[in-house]
């Protein structure tokens, strides 16, 4: 679990542009071609708005505490998923009795920001408690039934869709049923009932059935087609097909978009629900540069389809993907990196959304935060005349943290060539910076300014952050002195 923030309220207000301003300072000092989000017209959002079309994300409600976690689902993000809190064992892990604190939680933080909740998944062989494990045919069915009732009812008008249905084919190119517990007790007639019961539950929700390893043409994606097909012609309740999409770097099928126009010809929606591109870790700088253009191919390719109604990255950040996990050796999976960098397939979906490629000609060390975020409540004071003025916000993990510090120059006259001072007073210790050349000699922090980030005007701000390492606490410096002048702390 990440170690809560450091920040005081003051420093709160001026985190989302510090966060951009990172953004921005971090992919050039990376070197890679995105300046990351620049304004609130190229955010994905935005974007995927103007196209009507929903780009969303799988959301782990704990992670919301996690200020760059919550900034990049509120700027980048219009629909959530929630990415466990909807499933089986957390809905109802005893039969009857059911628990809806996590996915209210999701629905919460939907609602407050605008987004859209696309409900996972009513009924699904992992995650299911043992109780429902145990049960007999009939009995199983009635659970079943029951399940989707209680969860999908308590959710009635704030989800727009659901997952009725997760995974429910075979592995192994056969186009089989999975032989789970589901089909064994109760039969083919398993999936049927589920989306009788979810539109019988929620009139309203486009119901989805959603699977892994469909996105091209193959027996187990004409398998679901064929079931879709036979539901239109019987009047079976279904509206949607997810695709998951989760896939390997350089392994985007070649008939995507002919697969999803034939699920839409059935006459359903299509969504990619679950899209992570994974490849050998650690990351290289080309299998990056391949995953952006995957991204961008994926978003394309819906986009190229209109029944494609959007697309959902299973989460944020390379730090909390499943990937690892289940595919040891493997991950890099996602849009933003362990640190929240963004890589380089953050402005290839940004271009594949229609956004402008604004590689930066110069470096920006203050850009302002257009993007809707935390506005101040408090008017800001005048800046003071003389000396400066230090904004030090930290970011921590684990053992790990990074700090944007902004500089402002409150003299009346210009800087030219600075020096920031400061000292760390628990062993943290600066592994890398951006924006500045950033040294440690004990506990001392010396930041001198790069040859383009010389000038500060009277009254200008100049930003710079590091990567660090502390080993449990990460208390922020007190103390910073802009050559050799001590400033106020904002
Ligand atoms: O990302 C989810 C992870 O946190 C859970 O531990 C895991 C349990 O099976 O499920 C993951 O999400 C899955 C999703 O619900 C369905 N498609 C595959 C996803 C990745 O395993």
């Amino acid at each position: 679990m990440p170690h809560p923030h450091h920040t005081t309220g003051r420093l709160r207000t001026g985190l989302l542009a510090s966060a951009l301003a990172a953004t921005t300072a971090l992919a050039v000092g990376l070197g890679v071609v995105h300046s990351g989000p620049a304004d609130a017209a190229t955010t994905w959002q935005s974007l995927a708005a103007a196209k009507g079309r929903d780009i969303g994300f799988a959301l782990d409600p704990n992670r919301l505490s996690e200020t760059a976690y919550k900034q990049i689902g509120d700027a980048e993000f219009n629909l959530v998923v929630p990415e466990n809190a909807m499933k089986w064992d957390a809905t109802e892990p005893n039969r009857g009795q059911f628990s809806f604190a996590p996915g209210d939680a999701v629905v919460g933080y939907a609602a407050t920001g605008g987004k859209k909740v696309y409900g996972h998944t009513l009924a699904w062989h992992n995650q299911l408690p043992g109780w429902v494990s145990a049960l007999s045919g009939p009995d199983l069915l009635q659970a079943l039934k029951d399940h989707i009732a209680g969860v999908a009812g308590h959710y009635r008008g704030k989800v727009v869709a659901w997952d009725v249905v997760n995974e429910a084919f075979a592995d192994g190119g056969t186009g089989a049923r999975r032989d789970s517990v589901f089909q064994q007790r109760i039969g083919n007639g398993w999936i049927e009932e589920a989306f009788r019961a979810a539109r019988a539950a929620d009139a309203d929700a486009k119901l989805c059935i959603n699977d892994y390893s469909i996105e091209g043409v193959n027996a187990k994606s004409t398998a679901i087609w064929n079931l879709v097909k036979d539901f239109k012609a019987r009047g079976v309740p279904i509206d949607c097909v997810g695709f998951q999409s989760h896939l390997i770097v350089g392994q985007v099928p070649g008939d995507f978009q002919a697969n999803l126009q034939r699920f839409a010809d059935l006459g359903v929606d299509v969504r990619v629900t679950e899209l992570d591109i994974r490849m050998p870790t650690p990351a290289t700088a080309a299998n990056l540069t391949a995953q952006a253009a995957d991204y961008k191919r994926v978003v394309a390719t819906c986009l190229a389809v209109s029944r494609c109604v959007g697309v959902t990255t299973w989460g944020i950040t390379d730090r909390y993907s499943w990937i690892p996990g289940v595919f040891p050796g493997q991950g890099a999976a996602l849009v933003w990196d362990d640190n929240y960098r963004p890589k380089p397939a953050y402005q290839a979906v940004t271009e594949a959304l229609g956004g402008v490629a604004t590689p930066p000609s110069t470096p920006n060390t203050s850009p302002s935060p257009t993007t809707p975020g935390p506005v101040p409540t408090t008017p800001t004071p005048p800046p003071p005349t003389g000396g400066c003025t230090v904004t030090y916000v930290p970011n921590s993990w684990n053992n790990g943290f990074t700090a944007d510090v902004r500089v402002r120059n409150d003299a009346t006259t210009a800087v030219d060539g600075w020096t920031v001072g400061f000292a760390f007073t628990a062993g943290q210790r600066v592994t890398n910076g951006w924006n500045a050349t950033v040294t440690q000699a004990g506990a001392q922090v010396t930041a001198r300014n790069a040859s383009w980030n010389a000038a500060v005007p009277a009254g200008g701000t100049v930003s710079f952050g590091f990567q660090g390492t502390h080993t449990g606490a990460n208390p922020s410096p007190s103390v910073f002195t802009l050559n050799g002048v001590t400033c106020r702390n904002g």
